[in-house]
């Protein structure tokens, strides 16, 4: 037993260093303020100021995606813990892991409805993978060590603990706990040999990544085992980091607006091998790709934890497994003898890049063509981040994703992701190019982080757009509109043999740049005739002031640049 006397919060931020983290995201509180002071003079964890939580939930969300440990935020209790809670289903629908930690009332105030007292064991216990409070600050050392276990085992996912202020502070004596280790589920070697067997029968095969718990050793023994046999191979929706999109052997995602093409080999395919994929409602064309619950193709889906095996599809084959220990297996095999779909696999591939050529659009922002351009001068490793709109269509569609976590793009379709994500990123890899793309209604949503972003001192480049027709229309063109208003089959080029249109921004582009100045409010806002005379003089001052100044004379018509 250690004989020095520790308040709560220094052995929580102790043992969160304990488990290797080095940064956590959050918003102060006074519910936590004894971990605050904890924090206060340390050097081997720093703590990123954010401005709300819901963004601070995200970076750490992004975090936990981009390290494979999990991202930690803290926030103080009741509306601290309902904004972060945005972040907490992210890291649920993507299998991230991720703790939340929440400051807590008094445990004598417990159950009068204290002030801003939330039962978080109700509120998150429909989105969170664990939820408890630490009711003895003795026990400290046991909770985060069982938080970082399951955030991290079968599939990831996020924790949260709550933290009662005065267990924060009592003064305890308690033995330090022992890092978290990474534990992966290998598969059965007959299951192996069984998914070899039945890839040698097939004629047809199509290989679907997806899930979480996937990491750079375990895309690395994947393409191996991928290219050695000439497999095609599509990822689900936002995995497109899974395999380098150059490479030859993959075929395009599976998600919102996938290419028509890749829908029409899924649908033939005589066998699917589907590694750490749900086979979710995006993924699988709103329930309707696949049969349900068993699959009109003979499937093999290999799942990291005991949650999703049979929860939805009926496979012929379930198999669970982490997805480097199965990718290493079946890489360890070496070729089969007959990869007849080989040429197919050619096909596939010429068929995703045909649906990534540029396409012209209506109106002057070129999105299509611009996306060409950062994929022409962006490095492999440049991370590329988005939340939820049509506008990301442009870089889930036309963007090449080459290496791995090089996207961050929510599963889960929230909007408000791509800022946070940027600022995670640009933290965790300041090395890397860091773009975010952001809808105007996205961008908004936490673009608040901003000011994250300039205290950091981190350089990213947002690019936040305000062609929502423009992208609604080229985007859902001949698109299913069987589920509301989302597209879910690929745009369609307007004039598919027109020549590349200009780009209006890019480095080292020889185009003339075009002039950014057209208002999206074309004609004085009818009405009273006071504010329809000085909309006419606002808009002639701005022009002028345009005119000397080179610069836009509309917001959010081009990229910004923090
Ligand atoms: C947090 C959240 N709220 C609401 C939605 C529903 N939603 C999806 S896209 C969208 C509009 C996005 O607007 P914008 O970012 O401007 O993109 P645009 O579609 O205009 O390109 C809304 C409200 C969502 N996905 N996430
Ligand atoms: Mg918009």
């Amino acid at each position: 037993m250690t004989t020095t006397r520790r308040s709560g919060g220094e052995i929580l931020i102790d043992e969160l260093v304990r488990h290797g983290t080095d940064r956590i995201f959050g918003v102060p509180g006074e519910s936590y303020l004894a971990a605050l002071d904890a924090l206060h003079g340390r050097n081997d964890i720093a703590f990123v100021i954010c401005r709300q939580e819901g963004g601070a939930a995200m970076m750490a969300e992004a975090d936990g995606k981009l390290t494979g440990r999990p991202g930690v935020c803290f926030v103080t209790r009741g509306p601290g813990a309902t904004n972060a809670s945005a972040g907490v289903h992210i890291a649920r629908q993507d299998s991230t892991p991720m703790i939340l930690l929440v400051g807590q009332i008094a445990r004598e105030a417990r159950d009068r409805e204290a002030f801003q007292e939330v039962d978080y064991r109700q509120m998150f216990g429909g989105i969170a993978k664990w939820v408890a409070e630490i009711e003895d600050a003795r026990r400290i050392p046991e909770y985060l060590h069982r938080a970082f276990m399951t955030a991290t085992t079968g599939r990831p996912g996020p924790v949260v603990l709550a933290l009662p202020e005065d267990m924060l502070t009592d003064e305890v004596m308690t033995e330090p706990g022992r890092p978290w280790q990474q534990v992966r589920a290998h598969p059965d070697p007959a299951a192996v040999e069984t998914t070899m067997t039945w890839l040698g029968e097939a004629e047809r095969p199509l290989v679907i990544l997806g899930g979480g718990g996937w990491d750079q050793d375990a895309v690395t023994a994947l393409r191996r085992f991928v290219e050695a046999n000439d497999l095609p191979t599509a990822v689900g929706f936002r995995r497109q980091d899974y395999l380098d999109n150059t490479h030859r052997c993959y075929v395009g995602d599976i998600g919102i607006g996938a290419n028509p093409k890749l829908l029409e080999r899924l649908d033939h395919a005589d066998l699917l091998l589907v590694i750490g994929a749900r086979l979710g409602e995006m993924t699988s064309d709103g329930y309707t790709r696949l049969g349900l619950p068993r699959p009109k193709q003979r499937m093999i889906q290999v799942l990291n934890g005991p949650e999703e095996l049979g929860r939805v599809y009926q496979p012929d084959l379930l198999i669970q497994a982490s997805p480097g220990p199965f990718v290493e297996a079946l890489a360890a095999r070496g070729p089969l003898a007959s990869r007849t779909w080989a040429l197919g696999t050619a096909d596939g591939h010429a068929a995703y890049l045909e649906n990534i050529a540029p396409l012209e659009i209506p109106g002057n922002v070129q999105m299509p063509a611009i996306m060409a351009e950062l994929r022409a001068t962006l490095p492999a490793e440049a991370i590329v981040t988005n939340g939820a709109g049509n506008y990301s269509a442009w870089c889930n569609r036309f963007y090449s994703y080459r290496a791995f976590r090089s996207q961050l793009a929510p599963t889960s379709g929230s909007m408000g992701y791509g800022l946070p994500a940027a600022i995670a990123a640009k933290l965790a890899h300041p090395d890397r190019p860091v773009v975010c793309f952001a809808g105007d209604g996205c961008f908004l949503m936490t673009g608040q982080e901003l000011a994250t972003a300039c205290q950091q001192r981190l350089a990213i480049v947002s690019w936040s757009s305000t062609t929502a027709c423009t992208a609604r229309s080229a985007c859902t063109r001949n698109a299913s509109t069987r589920r509301g208003s989302t597209a879910r089959s690929s745009p369609t080029p307007i004039s598919p043999g027109s020549p590349r249109p200009t780009v209006p921004w890019g480095s080292g582009s020889s185009a003339p740049r075009r002039s950014p100045r057209r208002s999206h409010r074309r004609s004085p806002p009818i009405g009273r005739r006071s504010s329809r005379s000085s909309w006419i003089r606002r808009r002639s001052r701005r022009a002028s002031r345009s005119r000397r100044s080179g610069l836009p004379p509309w917001p959010g018509r081009k990229a910004e640049s923090v």
